[in-house]
């Protein structure tokens, strides 16, 4: 568990920020019970990111892609923010300059109340066409048929997610570096450090400190490491 003193200076440090931005990974959701991806009984265990998070798999498979994001889908809904998610909720309400980005695509922050997110990998409750630029919020957890047809033009409708090979948004990644590069502090929760370009926000930083149950490949360089469960600590620094 991270020491006390770590705890206070990162504390001090947050508090006196002018501004903050904060990077969260799935580490965030894992204690409301939300598989990580690479971590032990990760959502990847039991499926590879090649298989199924990409353009091709669903062209080849779109069924099998469906039923996997109406897994998670069903996952999420039958879950909900922790302590982590709403620490995050004060912590905005403290600064007015905050910026929150997620890579996860599960909405607990939006359900735990936080305003201002910049989702970098899309969203599991948005379902938008293949072929025309029909989208729609989704809450389904499950469809007559899959995929289920755009109701414009036919054409299969696919999750509202990034997948490996394709560009990250391009106005919501701005938004990220510009939030990130302008901060006092990134505060980086629950990420491997390991899906790019995201990863990239956090050596743009001037002051980073991460939160993890264990070391990553960015622990060595950032300013502050508190390593534990962002559940437990994100609650003790705001
Ligand atoms: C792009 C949506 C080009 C889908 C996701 C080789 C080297 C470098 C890069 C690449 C490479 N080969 C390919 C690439 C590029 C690739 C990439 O980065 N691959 C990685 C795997 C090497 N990136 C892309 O393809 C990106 N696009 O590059 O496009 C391009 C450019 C211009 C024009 C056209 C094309 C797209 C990347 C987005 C992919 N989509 N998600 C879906 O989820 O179904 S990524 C996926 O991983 C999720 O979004 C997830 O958020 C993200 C990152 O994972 P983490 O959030 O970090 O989760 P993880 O399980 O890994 O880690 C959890 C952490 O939490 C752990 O550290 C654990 O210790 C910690 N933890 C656990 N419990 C707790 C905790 N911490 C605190 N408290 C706890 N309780
Ligand atoms: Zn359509």
């Amino acid at each position: 568990m991270a020491g006390e003193c770590e705890l206070t200076v990162a504390r001090e440090r947050l508090s006196e920020a002018a501004s903050i931005a904060v990077l969260t990974g799935a580490g965030i959701s894992a204690e409301s019970g939300i598989p990580t991806f690479r971590g032990a009984g990760g959502l990847w265990k039991n499926y590879r990111p090649e298989d199924l998070a990409t353009p091709e798999a669903f062209a080849r498979d779109s069924r099998t892609v469906w039923e996997w994001y109406l897994w998670r889908r069903s996952l999420i809904d039958a879950s909900g923010p922790n302590a982590g998610h709403r620490a995050l909720v004060t912590m905005e309400q403290q600064h007015a300059r905050f910026t929150l980005i997620t890579q996860n695509l599960d909405g607990l922050h939006d359900r735990a109340g936080s305003r201002r997110i910049l989702k970098v990998h899309g969203d599991i409750w948005q379902s938008r066409c293949v072929a025309c630029s029909y989208q729609r919020k989704d809450r389904a957890l499950e469809y007559p048929e899959l995929p289920p047809p755009c109701p414009e033009c036919g054409e299969p409708l696919r999750p509202g997610v990034v997948w490996f090979g394709e560009a990250l948004p391009r106005i919501v990644w701005a938004e990220a570096e510009r939030a990130v590069s302008q901060a006092d502090v990134l505060l980086v929760v629950g990420t491997s450090a390991q899906v790019y370009p995201a990863a990239c926000l956090i050596g743009m930083a001037r002051f980073v400190i991460e939160v993890n149950v264990e070391a990553t490949p960015v622990s060595s360089r950032v300013a502050i490491a508190l390593q534990g469960p962002s559940g437990e600590i994100l609650p003790a620094l705001v």
